[in-house]
């Protein structure tokens, strides 16, 4: 009975490959990410304490395909013209890193003049609306909504 009850979830694994890999709720599935849009706005510090506590951390976007998952879907459902990602420059001016890594980012999305530094305090970053769903840099301080992933 055992060995039948093993052969059944191997079958089931293997025809519902995806159920393995499923998001926890709330959460939407893009390729090996599973990414929660927040309806809530928090600081930089804010956005990282919820993210944590869903177990992710905030979005990292490294290639266009993700990019382009996580545009769309602001695009189209957005309640807010921010969303705050994870990057900043906090570590050094001028080179934003996303969170726990010291190499600048690769992939980038940046509306032209942008990051500014504004008003030499613009250290936190996301996608702006009003910049084309482009990245723009902000205040830390600044509430905004925000994308965790896991
Ligand atoms: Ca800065
Ligand atoms: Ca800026």
């Amino acid at each position: 009975m055992k060995v039948w009850n093993a052969l059944l979830l191997l079958v089931i694994v293997w025809i519902f490959p995806n159920e393995a890999l499923r998001c926890p709720l709330g959460f939407i599935r893009h390729k090996h990410s599973c990414y929660w849009f927040s309806s809530m706005k928090g600081s930089f510090g804010e956005a990282n304490a919820v993210c944590r506590y869903l177990k992710s951390h905030l979005a990292e976007i490294n290639n266009r395909d993700e990019d382009e998952f996580v545009r769309g879907h602001i695009m189209r459902h957005a309640k807010s013209p921010y969303y705050l990602l994870g990057g900043s420059d906090l570590r050094l001016e001028g080179r934003f890193t996303w969170q726990g890594q010291v190499t600048p980012m690769v992939y980038q999305n940046w509306n032209p003049g942008q990051p500014s530094n504004y008003g030499g305090q613009e250290n936190c970053m996301g996608i702006d609306k009003t910049m084309g769903y482009r990245w723009n840099d902000w205040p830390c301080q600044d509430q905004h909504n925000f994308v965790c992933e896991i």
